[in-house]
């Protein structure tokens, strides 16, 4: 009998599993099924901060990642005010102060762009263009009739938009020249730009526009976003933006507008942020907290 026992323990153990599996059971599958109904499918994106620097900035408005560390454009005074006192930083990745004062005798710097070594400056009627590697200025140019130069996105052609957020307009310079380029009845308080492979992204009072730059054609991207201040590209058609007050949204074309960060209450802005795809990481400057602070971005 002994001899027996062994397959039939062997029958009936695989009989047990097989039954488990079996989909005809069908209130043990209906039990799996419901469970697996409660939890979401993808989970939500989100930020976590990583890195933070001292409040040793002045007003910091816009940041602009380099393989050699990170600038950040210091307002030191009001957004509007000529009085000479702006700058730019140079912090190390980790958030570490490198120079305070890498390049001074700016007004109120903005947005910052590079091309071929040189970093380009929005400074409230002017576009500055820095020499890096001089660490020095290279040369000035006036907007004509320019009110609030803002945000600076430049095409792989090096053609630099420049956004006026109280004039309603875009400037671009090319060969030497700045002049005004774009005019909408769309372009309200456009102030991030973000330049997206032949499109200039411009993130407006409520919306988010898309504007082909070879026939200037603009359509609303995205809808309802709330003002936005910086605006970053995730990479996969969703974007990232501030609201300068302190919060930062992700949202696609086909996506609900999802807050990823309200610091409103800690009265900490949000201004001209970055997004670094090959870090996941956002760079936040937040203004009148005077620091830069760096978060994780899960996906
Ligand atoms: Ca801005
Ligand atoms: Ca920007």
């Amino acid at each position: 009998m002994r001899k027996y026992l062994a397959p039939i323990i062997l029958v009936l153990a695989f009989t047990l599993i097989n039954c488990h599996n079996n989909p005809a059971n069908k209130k043990t599958e209906g039990t799996i099924n419901s469970k697996k109904e409660t939890i979401p499918s993808e989970p939500d994106p989100k930020l976590t901060l990583a890195w933070e620097t001292s409040s040793i900035l002045k007003i910091p408005e816009s940041v602009l990642h380099t393989n050699d560390g990170i600038f950040v454009s210091n307002i030191d005074g009001s957004p509007t005010e000529m009085n000479g006192q702006g700058f730019i930083s140079l912090i190390g990745h980790d958030g570490k102060m490198k120079v305070l004062k890498w390049v001074k005798g700016l007004n109120a710097p903005k947005g910052m762009g590079i091309y071929k070594d040189k970093l380009y400056v929005a400074d409230i009627h002017e576009l500055v263009v820095i020499d890096i590697q001089g660490e020095t200025i290279l040369d000035r140019f006036t907007a004509k009739n320019s009110l609030f130069l803002n945000d600076i996105a430049i095409d792989q052609d090096g053609r630099v938009y420049v956004s006026d957020m109280k004039k309603n307009v875009i400037y671009c310079f090319a060969d030497g020249k700045l002049e005004e380029w774009l005019k909408s009845d769309l372009l309200v308080s456009p102030n991030g730009l973000f330049s997206d492979q032949g499109n200039l992204m411009i993130g407006t009072k409520n919306n988010i526009l898309k504007v082909n730059t070879k026939d200037k054609s603009v359509q609303i991207y995205i809808d309802n976003t709330g003002s936005i201040d910086g605006l970053e590209a995730i990479g996969d058609g969703r974007y990232i933006f501030s609201d300068w007050i302190g919060h930062i949204h992700i949202a696609g074309p086909d996506t609900k507008v999802f807050l990823l960060l309200d610091s409103t209450k800690e009265k900490i802005n949000a201004a001209d942020i970055q997004y670094i795809p090959s870090k996941k990481l956002v760079l936040v400057p937040t203004f009148l907290d005077n620091r830069v602070m760096a978060y994780h971005l899960d996906l």
